[in-house]
């Protein structure tokens, strides 16, 4: 059982504890361009920004701060300053539109917001729509209104609030696959428990490792992996805002990286390269250790990565609920086939429909408890995803004799693409929206380079016909209404879709429909 005080900062534990006892100088964070942050700098620059929200932005603890930027180091200056000042800080994935961040602005009821100049165009339209939204502030701009001015005029001291352990820090929101994203709620404390299990127990990282990996900050398997862990052994991290394949294999003998966080996908498009480039440490390169999550990992990628670099890698599964990986097997105990076995400080149970634990090789419904429990906000979901305690993901499971997870496939309408979590029912909108488009169902199917794309099922509406040009047209229809990497890759016409006596759209259908 984790033990921490009442009185917990984050931000105080994993940054500034890490001054005080003398390896202020140590790396901290490299980004392209030379960018080298020792953890004094990152603190100053925490400090500095910490100082904006509170003297000028207004910010009171408790507040809502909606940070919007791809991974760089101002962005994790921002989410510690958050962390510093007592506020909430609630981090978007880059590539959302205005119609999604208003949603997370209007449900988390956000104040402020920190964002990348770069990505000002969405917020500005978000903004515009949000009534609890009082300010927002462009980082990485050179303006006199930008934060980095508003910065010089502060000192880079600030006294971190003093706040309780169960103090919630972060709302994560997820992908929705009954109705809107939901938000859960993570505390200080969360925080400090993720970095306390799957990291000391499974990775065994070390204070000179070099993380690096393509996971958006957003995403807690990316502030995890990217930020949050290296931390807390002191160890340094490399932030690319992007992450792509071929970026990822230049960069990783490039600035010696030795930890990788990434998907499935993604190691499959970098094998090649990998073995080319020798960046394995079995092959003379740095690297030491991959980590993959985000979907399931097939045998096959496995195998291929391990062929292309010498490395076998450590797979796991996690959620945004619990904040980080709770199933997990290391180099040596890593099984082809199986996720792993459960993380020190969590339970995992199959159930069965009723909620009964179900016996070894059966498949059922992976249940989940742990330090980092799981809280909606103000979602009337809670009742249906979290029993007794047990937060019961989308994932279908069976457990072995041995207590190795096995994945089957997904329970619920979520589509897991190239490590990007997609809900079935945002697609459907974004398409319904289209005046070509009467009535659609969205599923995932299977691709080998993607592990599964977004597939759209479309009846017409009168006056408009089928056409691989109207695919094109409804392809970018969506991507212009909500994140572009959620736009159907399939469309398939249909004259109806299979739906319940009361006009429910079975999904599941169209999912066997696919399988047969
Ligand atoms: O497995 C995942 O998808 C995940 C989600 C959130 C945090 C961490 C992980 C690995």
């Amino acid at each position: 059982e984790l033990q921490f005080p009442e009185r917990l900062n984050c931000a105080t534990e994993l940054l500034d504890r890490r001054v005080e006892r003398g390896e202020g100088e140590r790396l901290c964070i490299q980004a392209p361009g030379g960018v080298r942050w020792t953890y004094r700098d990152l603190q100053a620059h925490a400090n500095r920004i910490a100082r904006v929200l509170v003297e000028d932005m207004g910010l009171v603890p408790g507040n809502r701060v909606l940070l919007r930027s791809p991974n760089n180091p101002m962005l994790a200056a921002c989410w510690f300053a958050v962390m510093k000042a007592g506020g909430i800080a609630v981090a978007t994935m880059p590539l959302l539109r205005a119609k999604e961040l208003v949603h997370i602005i209007d449900k988390a009821e956000i104040s402020h917001a920190l964002a990348d100049r770069t990505l000002a165009d969405e917020l500005q339209a978000a903004a515009a729509q949000c009534k609890t939204l009082r300010e927002v502030r462009y980082f990485n701009d050179p303006s006199p209104e930008g934060l980095e001015a508003a910065m010089e005029r502060h000192p880079a001291a600030f006294d971190n609030v003093d706040t309780a352990a169960t103090d919630t820090c972060m709302l994560a929101f997820t992908s929705g696959t009954t109705g809107t994203p939901k938000a859960t709620m993570h505390f200080h404390r969360d925080v400090m428990a993720v970095c306390a299990c799957w990291p000391r127990h499974v990775l065994r990282a070390s204070p000179d490792d070099v993380f690096i990996g393509s996971p958006p900050l957003a995403f807690t398997f990316g502030l995890g992996g990217l930020l949050l862990f290296p931390m807390s052994i002191g160890a340094s991290t490399v932030l690319l805002e992007k992450a792509t394949p071929p970026n990822l294999v230049q960069a990783i003998p490039e600035f010696r990286a030795t930890v990788l966080f990434t998907a499935p996908t993604s190691y499959r498009a970098m094998a090649a390269q990998a073995a080319e480039l020798r960046i394995g440490a079995p092959h003379g390169g740095s690297l030491r250790k991959c980590v993959s999550a985000g979907e399931a990992l097939p045998a096959a990628t496995r195998q291929l990565w391990k062929q292309a670099t010498g490395i076998e890698m450590i797979d796991g599964i996690g959620s945004t609920e619990m904040l980080h990986i709770f199933i997990s097997a290391d180099e040596a105990h890593a099984r082809p086939g199986a996720t792993g076995t459960v993380v020190p400080g969590y339970r995992a149970c199959v159930m069965d429909e009723e909620g009964r634990p179900v016996p070894p090789g059966t498949v059922g419904r992976l249940a989940v408890k742990g330090p980092t429990g799981c809280r909606y906000l103000a979602d009337e979901r809670q009742r249906q995803y979290v029993k007794d305690g047990w937060n019961y993901t989308g994932d279908a499971y069976y457990m072995d004799e041995d207590g190795y997870f096995h994945y089957q496939s997904r329970t619920d309408d979520l589509i897991v693409s190239a490590g990007y979590n997609i809900g079935a029912p945002e697609v459907e909108d974004a398409l319904l929206q289209h005046p070509a488009v009467a009535e659609c169902g969205v599923i995932g199917v299977p691709d080998e380079e993607r592990g599964q794309i977004v597939k759209a099922f479309v009846v017409l509406r009168a006056g408009h016909e089928p056409s691989d040009a109207l695919v094109r047209e409804l392809q970018d229809f969506v991507k212009q209404t909500i994140a572009p990497y959620k736009y159907p890759r399939a469309i398939e016409f249909r004259a109806s879709l299979p739906r319940t006596e009361t006009g429910k759209l079975q999904r599941f259908r169209l999912r066997q429909e696919q399988q047969a």
